[in-house]
């Protein structure tokens, strides 16, 4: 079954929300399998972001992204990277459609809750760089037989 990365972002931490945001997904019927606190490093976030190192914007991403912890997590499902992106909304909260997390709690294009991996390449690569293979949690949902129908599960 498919996984990405998500990570709530400081301004999530520091508002109190990130239950909020939680309880989306799993109403969603999408599966939290690993979750942990930590507080990104410089480098951590040159690798992550390393496609907008060179952006003017960059030294205040990282200025935000170290201004608390954070929260990493993975999350399974079918086609669930894309499901996550589409929960989470565009880059800029402002243009997000309403109903989507960035919509619903933000108004800014920097503080915007929630990263969300783009695709699967990045989901892989970003689920390696923050989480080793002894953290990986297996359990089966009290209702899993119910998540998907016989033909969608692989
Ligand atoms: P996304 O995939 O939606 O998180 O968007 P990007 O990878 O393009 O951007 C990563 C982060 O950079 C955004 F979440 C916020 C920040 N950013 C800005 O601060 N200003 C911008 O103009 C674009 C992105």
């Amino acid at each position: 079954m498919q996984k990405t990365l998500i990570i709530l972002k400081p301004d999530t931490i520091t508002r109190w929300i990130s239950w909020k945001i939680i309880s989306r997904l799993e109403d969603k019927w999408i599966k939290l399998v690993w979750s942990k606190m930590v507080r990104l490093t410089e480098d951590q976030l040159k690798a992550h972001y390393s496609h907008l190192a060179d952006k003017p914007f960059f030294p205040g991403i990282v200025e935000f992204m170290t201004s608390a912890p954070v929260i990493l997590q993975v999350w399974e499902g079918k086609d669930v990277v894309e499901v996550i992106r589409l929960i989470a909304g565009v880059t800029n909260s402002r243009q997000a459609q309403p109903g989507t997390i960035r919509w619903d709690f933000s108004m800014s294009i920097g503080n915007n809750v929630i990263h969300a991996s783009e695709n699967l390449e990045a989901a892989n690569e970003e689920i390696a760089r923050f989480f080793s293979e002894e953290e990986i949690y297996s359990y089966a949902r009290a209702d899993e037989n119910m998540l998907y129908s016989p033909d969608e599960v692989n």
